[in-house]
């Protein structure tokens, strides 16, 4: 079993991005089939259950109200709709529904109905995951109890790189809530973007951030920028083609979370859609245990079953076995959650 540390340094870190890329692949390899099944990828599905409108500022956010992206605002869907896309993901073979918010924070006022949608799916047997925005302690006690197995908030850069990418709020505020979160008993689920123009010391930094929490996140994702045009990053990127993070990098920092985070579900999140099956593949081989299926990521187009279907049968990937999914620590086997309740 491999050593799990969260007394990383910087130095150490800054050592495993540094290393010759064939060391780097051979050994976060090499940890990742100590502990997972290496040709097994967990599918995801993602629906934006609240889109665009939200507050604040995050230059990358298509969903932002201080961004031009043409993204247009909806309230909060209907319980019932939200349960019939998560029925198609499961007949489509996604093992885990990640539902989004284009919020600040959830208002007390919406809290009913994210509950009654968290039971709902998690009565059809998938992994849960939700990302709302900052959290009180209050709300994440009310998430766990609904049966939440992951809650997802992203430190999204190192603290230094935060602040010129999110004026609204603080790196800090993103750290209580994930506080609260792991208080609650819901598994964290935390990672960041990378490509928005950050140093490789910014890469750093974000790596180990996540690393020396006092408890791993069990799910990482890692995002590749997706430019949308009418963003900050977005224009920025436009401006400045060069600003492209070189893929041999992205496989670079998904190694390093493997490496250090050596249990911890590690996602290529957003922006496959625009990488080579060829990148994907070394993503895989580098630890990457889990993607987003589907032609949709939350407004972002994704690069779609046929494609995948196409990549997997290529390097010879399989779903991740349907095994009982992981459940939050505040519910256990949730047996107490009957269809019956959900469906109320
Ligand atoms: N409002 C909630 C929040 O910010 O916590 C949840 C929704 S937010 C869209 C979820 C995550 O998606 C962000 O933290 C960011 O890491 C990622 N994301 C958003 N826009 C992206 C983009 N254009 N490219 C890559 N990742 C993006
Ligand atoms: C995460 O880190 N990536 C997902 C999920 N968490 C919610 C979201 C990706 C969003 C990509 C941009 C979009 O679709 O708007
Ligand atoms: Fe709002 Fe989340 Fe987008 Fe930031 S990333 S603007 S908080 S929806």
């Amino acid at each position: 079993m491999t050593q799990i540390r969260t007394d990383w340094t910087r130095e150490e870190i800054a050592g495993l991005f540094n290393l010759p890329f064939t060391e780097l692949l051979f050994q976060a390899a090499s940890i990742h089939r100590e502990n997972h099944p290496p040709e097994q990828v967990q599918m995801c599905t993602l629906l934006s259950i609240k889109t665009g409108g939200c507050p604040e500022d995050c230059g990358y956010c298509s969903q932002s109200v201080h961004a031009d992206s043409g993204v247009e605002a909806t309230k909060l869907m209907d319980v019932r709709a939200v349960l019939q896309s998560a029925a198609q993901a499961k007949d489509a073979g996604s093992q885990r529904f990640c539902m989004g918010a284009a919020w600040r924070n959830p208002k007390d006022r919406d809290m009913p109905a994210i509950v009654d949608i968290v039971k709902g799916v998690a009565s059809m047997g998938m992994e849960t995951c939700m990302t709302l925005g900052m959290l009180t302690p209050k709300q994440a006690d009310m998430l766990a109890e609904a049966g939440l197995d992951y809650y997802n908030h992203n430190i999204d850069s190192s603290p230094e790189y935060y602040e010129r990418v999110i004026s609204t709020r603080k790196f800090e505020e993103r750290i209580e809530t994930l506080d609260h979160v792991r208080s609650a008993g819901i598994n964290v689920c935390s990672g960041g973007i990378v490509g928005m123009g950050e140093t490789r010391e910014d890469r750093v930094g974000f790596v180990h951030t996540l690393a020396t929490l006092p408890q791993h996140p069990e799910s990482v994702p890692v995002n590749a920028l997706i430019p949308v045009k009418g963003t900050v990053l977005g224009d920025m990127l436009a401006d400045t083609p060069l600003a492209k993070l070189d893929d041999i990098e992205f496989v670079r920092t998904i190694a390093v979370a493997r490496i250090t985070m050596p249990m911890s579900m590690v996602r290529m999140s957003a922006g496959r859609e625009s990488m080579s099956e060829a990148t994907q593949a070394l993503c895989f081989m580098a630890g990457a245990n889990s993607i987003f299926t589907g032609d949709k990521l939350l407004t972002a187009t994704n690069a779609g079953d046929d494609r995948d279907g196409a990549l997997f049968a290529k390097l010879g990937l399989t779903p991740l076995k349907g095994e009982e999914p992981m459940r939050n620590a505040a519910n256990g086997d949730r047996s107490d959650i009957s269809e019956m309740e959900a469906a109320e």
